[in-house]
């Protein structure tokens, strides 16, 4: 049996993973550390927290005694490590906050992991720290070419900065100590649970209460979008078959303009919700400050090696996503009430 450290497990993509991970194996135990700032809400999890296989610490990745509380009680073997402030546009606003938690607190666990499974002569067998990162750490790409494993660091925004910082850590993990690690930098996820302050969950919302969807710039720039289940798949082959110490990139070659996806969610919602939703709710508004332009991800490396492919068309994708935030309105009232929204009207004012 495999005991899985998960941390940020109660945000988008951290809990779709336990989800997927809880579906597929029997026989595993995943204890999810999460701060539950206001991108963590247990309400994700809701189906999962009485599967005794499934445990909820709160608590800060910085914090080092809950960490290693957790390595004491438990005999740990992966870490996956989500946790982290993900948004880029607060970046901007409150950088500090970004260094903190991506890069002090993957130190933190870094450390106290490597203190646990190292034994006089190497690591245990059979432990690895997988560290969730992104295609914003290569940068921006003109209009041709893919990022690749290779394509040198090349971040931008306060958000980007501090998790190359943080890869750079592992990195430093792995060729000073030898420690069993793996990176994972994936494309813009998509999916359900997502805060509403990324783009797709923030356009369904702003449609729904028929509120302007601000588009930053001219619109034009592009990313490159993966179906969250896909990359919860690309998680599990590279926890137990990525080489160690090696970079794997994720994405499916699923490029779309902002204003593409702007004018989908729209056509959706307008078809099979509300006709009064239409363009006329479209704002271009001032552009993201050092707004990278375009996202492309080469997944050869991961296809060759560990043969993942994503499996969901985007407009398949696309589709169960908004009938998912339709279905689960009463959520994103949740998540979006409280502590959250006073920080939101703080942030972007009239938006
Ligand atoms: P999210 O913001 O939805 O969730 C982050 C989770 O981390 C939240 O539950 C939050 O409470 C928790 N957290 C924050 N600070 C913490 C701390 N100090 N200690 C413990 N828990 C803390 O983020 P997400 O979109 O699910 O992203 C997960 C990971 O994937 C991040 O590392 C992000 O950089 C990376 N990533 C995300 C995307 C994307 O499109 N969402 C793409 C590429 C990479
Ligand atoms: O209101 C908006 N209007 C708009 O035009 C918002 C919120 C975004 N945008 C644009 C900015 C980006 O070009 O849409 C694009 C997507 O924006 P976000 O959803 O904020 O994502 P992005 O900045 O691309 O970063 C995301 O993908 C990579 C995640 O937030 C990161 O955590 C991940 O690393």
């Amino acid at each position: 049996m495999k005991t899985y450290l998960v941390t940020g497990g109660a945000g988008f993509i951290g809990s779709n993973f336990i989800h997927y991970m809880l579906k597929k194996y029997n026989d595993i135990k995943i204890i999810n550390l999460d701060k539950l700032t206001y991108a963590g809400n247990l309400e994700n999890l809701k189906d999962v927290e009485k599967d005794s296989r499934y445990s909820f610490v709160q608590g800060d990745i910085c914090d080092k005694q809950i960490v290693e509380q957790i390595f004491t009680n438990n005999n740990v073997d992966y870490v996956v490590n989500f946790a982290a402030e993900s948004h880029v546009d607060r970046s901007i606003k409150e950088p500090e906050v970004f260094a903190m938690t991506n890069v002090l607190g993957t130190v933190n666990l870094l450390n106290v992991a490597k203190n646990f499974w190292q034994e006089r002569e190497g690591f245990k067998e059979g432990k690895k720290f997988l560290h969730v990162s992104t295609d914003e750490v290569y940068g921006s790409l003109g209009e041709t070419g893919y990022f690749m494993e290779t394509t040198p660091i090349d971040p931008h925004s306060p958000y980007s900065s501090s998790k190359a910082g943080s890869d750079l850590m592992v990195k430093a993990y792995a060729d000073t100590y030898k420690m069993p690690v793996n990176i994972t930098r994936c494309s813009n996820n998509y999916g359900p649970f997502q805060f509403p302050e990324k783009l797709i969950p923030l356009l369904i919302n702003n449609c729904l209460n028929k509120k302007a969807l601000p588009v930053y710039g001219d619109g034009m720039n592009i990313r490159d979008w993966l179906y969250v289940e896909d990359h919860c798949k690309a998680i599990d082959m590279v926890i137990n078959n990525g080489r160690l110490g090696e970079v794997y990139n994720v994405g499916g070659h699923n490029e779309r303009t902002n204003i593409h996806i702007v004018k989908t969610v729209i056509a959706y919602i307008n078809e099979n919700v509300d006709s009064e939703v239409t363009e006329n709710l479209i704002k271009y508004v001032e552009d993201r400050k050092g707004h990278d332009r375009r996202y492309g991800i080469d997944p050869t490396k991961i296809k060759e090696e560990l043969g993942w492919e994503p499996e969901t068309p985007y407009e398949e994708g696309i589709k169960k996503t908004i009938k998912w935030y339709l279905d689960n309105q009463d959520w994103m009232k949740n998540v979006t009430s409280g502590q959250y929204q006073n920080y939101y009207t703080s942030m972007y004012g009239s938006k």
